[in-house]
């Protein structure tokens, strides 16, 4: 497995040797990880050492090479996706697609490539947004029950690739390819989320699970997150700006504020009882800068009302973690960690686990 850093790591070295055989046993579900953003450094070297330097972006591809050695520094959330094209730059043939696809599954399910080290996690859902061809699920070598992927639809999309995209995605789905769900991604400030949700509600209407980045950032609108929620995502990525309002008025059992929001709970025809699944992904709010500090983060408020979350990696390699180092963050005393009990953090494996798309739909 590679090596961890940041706030993941400083939580994983204060826990006790007990502690982290406890957290590896977990049987955890890893159901936010974004493939491009997950490729082993190692893999992502090699690959920039064969790159050839005829194309303009050669420094590009050099200047994020040096980040991702160094460790990425983020001033702001925004900054993250300066990081992308260099990266797909480098994942640009079917060739480097299928290189970092293996690689990627592998340090997940078989870090050390020999099954000598147990899985980072016991099930895995990778996502990516397709890009030209599809070239993904190849991999026969990981069971149904332990690995599948999402369709990524990145918010820049045109109507049609979106469109594009979603049919692909039921059509492999059809095929009994191992494509089960669709996922919205990228920058929080592009796109209008509006013109997603017939497409969106295609999918789930052709049965594939529905997660969503929502409210990531301060500059996702309230229309923006009710655009989303009128499809009644199974999943919600991040959410970290999700007002009380909004939260009062989509979740269960979450206290009313006391506002006027009953008319577009009636608009919306939300059933309350609506639970979606919280993707949390600590190291990347900590490291993106849209969470001061753990005390500060959501994860609290969901955990506090009793709402379903999975703990997850996100972007394994710009934010140096693992799914052992987002756990440890759970384990770890206050301030590296949340100080939870370890049959808190067995139940939110759990709950992890229970959200997977693979289950049959309810
Ligand atoms: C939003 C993110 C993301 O699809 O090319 N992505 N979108 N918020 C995030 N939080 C930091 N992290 C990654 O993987 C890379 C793509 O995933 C999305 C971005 O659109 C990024 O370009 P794939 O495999």
């Amino acid at each position: 497995m590679s090596e961890i850093a940041g706030p993941a790591a400083a939580a994983l070295s204060s826990l006790c040797p007990d502690d982290v055989i406890f957290l590896q046993s977990l049987p955890k579900a890893e159901l936010h990880a974004h493939l491009n953003g997950s490729i082993p450094i190692k893999t992502i070297l090699e690959l920039a050492q064969q790159y050839s330097p005829s194309s303009a972006q050669t420094t590009e591809v050099a200047d994020t090479i040096e980040k991702l050695k160094s460790g990425v520094i983020l001033t702001e959330i925004f900054d993250f996706f300066s990081l992308m094209p260099a990266i797909y730059a480098l994942t640009s043939t079917l060739e480097a697609v299928v290189t970092v696809t293996r690689a990627v599954l592998q340090s997940f399910l078989n870090p050390t490539g020999d099954g000598t080290e147990s899985p980072q996690c016991a099930y895995l859902e990778l996502r990516t947004t397709p890009r030209t061809t599809t070239h993904m699920t190849r991999e026969r070598t990981y069971p149904a029950t332990q690995a599948a992927l999402i369709v990524s639809i990145d918010r820049r999309m045109s109507d049609l690739d979106v469109e594009e995209c979603i049919s692909l995605a039921i059509e492999m789905k059809n095929r009994g390819r191992r494509v089960v769900g669709i996922d919205v991604c990228g920058d929080p400030r592009s796109g209008d989320m509006r013109s997603f949700t017939r497409h969106l509600l295609r999918a789930k209407d052709a049965g594939l699970g529905l997660t969503v980045h929502i409210a990531e950032s301060t500059r996702n609108t309230t229309e923006d997150s009710l655009a989303l929620l009128s499809c009644r995502p199974d999943r919600l990525g991040h959410a970290t700006f999700l007002s009380d309002e909004l939260k009062a008025l989509f979740f269960a059992d979450i206290p009313q504020p006391g506002t006027e929001c009953s008319s577009l709970s009636e608009c919306f025809k939300i059933s309350k009882r609506y639970k979606p699944c919280m993707e949390i992904c600590l190291s990347s709010n900590l490291l993106c800068k849209t969470v001061v500090s753990l005390d500060a983060h959501h994860i609290r408020y969901y955990l506090k009302n009793d709402h379903p979350i999975v703990i997850c990696t996100d972007d394994a390699l710009p934010f140096r973690t693992s799914c052992l180092g987002e756990y440890s963050m759970l384990l770890a005393q206050p301030p590296l960690g949340l100080g939870l009990s370890r049959d808190d953090v067995a139940r939110i494996a759990q709950m992890g686990m229970d959200a997977a798309f693979l289950r049959p739909r309810d």
